[in-house]
């Protein structure tokens, strides 16, 4: 039992309100409260906490070398602290917003926390393959974009062109994934934690196909949670809850360009530094929204997707 005079170190592995699960390097977990009315804390925080019988209580949160946030025009809602990664599930079905997917990105751009994009249910036949094409500009943009399958029955599917490459994009996931702590997040319904029960075979974590059983609502989880792959406690996986909306008011609309990548690379070549690329004659980057297929394109979808979190985020800032 530590003196509880001295405050030790810990990782904050899941919230409930003003209660914090606290884990020590020992592996030990226990239930923590925040000093002041309000927690502070989010996952992936470590913090300094003091014990005493069976609780113990936050002393400081130690500084976070990124935040995985979104901020609306209420609130910030922050996902997890400290992370290498964030991990993009999408799936099949259901149909996935590229807006959406373009939002997560600039988020995670803006903490230069790495995404990598997945999409699951390859085992969905048509729905699949038009989910990936729908994808096509992030590859081409750079970002790593992997198809799999967790529906366990589909590993014993004939082997099918596409079943082999999802096995094998699984196999990269896998090894991605090593040794990383990595925050999956992605709307509900994606498999985000079918995909955290593949690899943390003791966590049970609920899934759609259980809170079916149990006829509860839209999102089965509910709050974020940090789970360990393996036991040597190096690999991290942080299931979050599914969002619906993904505000950036903590973003400048000039800002925005450089969070996405098929835009930053034609950055620097526009007549006037202060280009918004909305408009403006000899806009390097205007020049490069096309359709055909340039290995620097932009695709319309992104421009537009552009034009309108331009126009939502300077709208905020002249309130
Ligand atoms: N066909 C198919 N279904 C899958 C696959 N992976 C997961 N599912 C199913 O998709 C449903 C949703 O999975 P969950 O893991 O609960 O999704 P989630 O992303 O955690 O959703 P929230 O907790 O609501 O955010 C469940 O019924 C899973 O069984 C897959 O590869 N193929
Ligand atoms: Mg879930
Ligand atoms: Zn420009």
């Amino acid at each position: 039992m530590p003196n509880p005079e001295t405050p030790k170190q810990g990782l904050v592995v899941s919230s409930h309100g003003r209660h914090v699960v606290v884990e020590d390097d020992e592996g030990e977990r226990r239930i923590c409260h925040s000093r002041g009315k309000k927690n502070l804390t989010v996952v992936g925080d470590r913090v300094t906490w003091t014990t005493s019988a069976h609780e113990g209580t936050i002393v400081a949160v130690l500084p976070r070398h990124n935040l995985m946030y979104r901020q609306d025009e209420i609130r910030i809602k922050s996902f997890a602290a400290n992370l290498d990664q964030t991990l993009i599930l999408l799936a099949a079905e259901p149909e996935f917003s590229e807006r959406q997917l373009a939002r997560a990105l600039i988020a995670a751009e803006a903490q230069s926390i790495r995404p990598i994009i997945v999409l699951n249910k390859s085992d969905l036949g048509a729905l699949f393959q038009s989910a990936w094409q729908r994808l096509a500009p992030y590859r081409d943009m750079g970002y790593e974009v992997l198809g799999i399958s967790l529906n366990p029955s589909s590993e014993n599917a004939s082997a099918t062109a596409s079943t082999e490459s999802t096995a094998t994009d699984l196999t990269r996931l896998e090894a991605l994934l090593a040794d990383k702590t990595t925050l999956v997040m992605g709307p509900s319904g994606a498999g985000k934690s079918t995909l955290i029960n593949r690899w943390v075979p003791h966590a049970m974590v609920a899934t759609n196909a259980i809170s079916k059983a149990l006829n509860s609502g839209k999102h089965t989880t509910t709050s974020t949670h940090w789970y360990w792959v393996g036991t040597n406690r190096h690999t991290a996986l942080i299931d979050s809850p599914g969002f619906q909306e993904f505000g950036l008011h903590h973003i400048q609309p000039t800002q925005l360009a450089s969070l996405m990548p098929d835009f930053r690379r034609h950055l620097g070549r526009c007549k006037y530094h202060n280009c918004t690329h909305l408009h403006e004659p000899g806009c390097g980057v205007i020049s490069h929204m096309k359709t055909t297929s340039s290995a620097l394109y932009i695709s319309e979808v992104r421009y537009k997707i552009y034009q309108d979190i331009f126009a939502e985020l300077s709208a905020i800032r002249h309130w």
